[in-house]
């Protein structure tokens, strides 16, 4: 394509990055949440939007499929940040990783007697980090969705999971134990793509940090 191909996910990602958007002076067609459609065209012919599932869209950027994408810290954790250019932190879906346990279990004491516990998570490699640094050993279960649900049926004793008001830990009698980083979406931008369009680039990625809220 010509112009530039913006990868989104639906949800909170793209609902905060209409703001920054329209700084740029860019209007989406389509709503994701409402139409069907996967590629979205904008008031600008030189810009469309890719709708992509959130944990995808490094994956697009990295080869190219979209030139620029936006991201959570969290999703460029995992897949590494290979081919990527991170240039701005855009200070939305804000959230952060931590571990949780069950109310009824005794994390500081099992981390003190150095137990090996069992934490489900979908951020396996983060969750690695932090264990690894702290000297714990920990076996990882490898999920998918709803972690929550992990300690509550005996499928591990501990989760690394994303939160944002804490209500999902509460009610499911949950408790943070450990922060481990904050959390912000990124926008991510293909290295090729950066060099051979960057007169179109440029501009946006300008009108994004202008926009970005503190
Ligand atoms: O939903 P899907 O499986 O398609 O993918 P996804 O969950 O990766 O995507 P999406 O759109 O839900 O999240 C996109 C990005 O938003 C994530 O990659 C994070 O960077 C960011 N973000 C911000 C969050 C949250 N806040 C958040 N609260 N992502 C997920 N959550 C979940 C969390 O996992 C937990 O289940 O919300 C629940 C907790 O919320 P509270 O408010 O009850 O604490
Ligand atoms: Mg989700």
């Amino acid at each position: 394509m010509n112009g530039i191909t913006l990868a989104l996910s639906k949800g909170r990602i793209f609902e905060e990055t209409l703001p920054l958007l329209a700084a740029a002076g860019i209007t989406p067609t389509d709503n994701p949440e409402t139409s069907r459609k996967l590629i979205i065209g904008t008031n600008r012919p030189d810009v469309r939007l890719v709708i992509v599932r959130a944990t995808d869209t490094p994956t697009y950027v990295q080869y190219g499929a979209a030139d620029m994408g936006i991201a959570g810290k969290d999703t460029l954790i995992e897949h590494g940040g290979a081919g990527l250019y991170q240039p701005l932190d855009l200070n939305i879906a804000k959230c952060r990783l931590c571990v949780a346990v069950r109310k009824d279990f005794d994390y500081a004491a099992a981390v003190k007697r150095g137990a090996r516990i069992r934490v489900a998570t979908k951020y396996v490699k983060a969750a690695r980090e932090h264990f690894a640094a702290k000297g714990m050993h920990v076996d990882l279960i490898k999920l998918y969705g709803s972690m929550e649900l992990a300690p509550l049926v005996g499928l591990a004793d501990a989760i690394v999971d994303l939160v944002s008001t804490g209500n999902t830990l509460k009610a499911n009698n949950l408790i943070e134990v450990e922060d481990i980083m904050p959390i912000s979406s990124r926008l991510v931008v293909n290295q090729a793509s950066l060099k051979l369009k960057r007169e179109l680039i440029q501009p946006v990625l300008e009108a994004f940090a202008g926009a970005i809220k503190p």
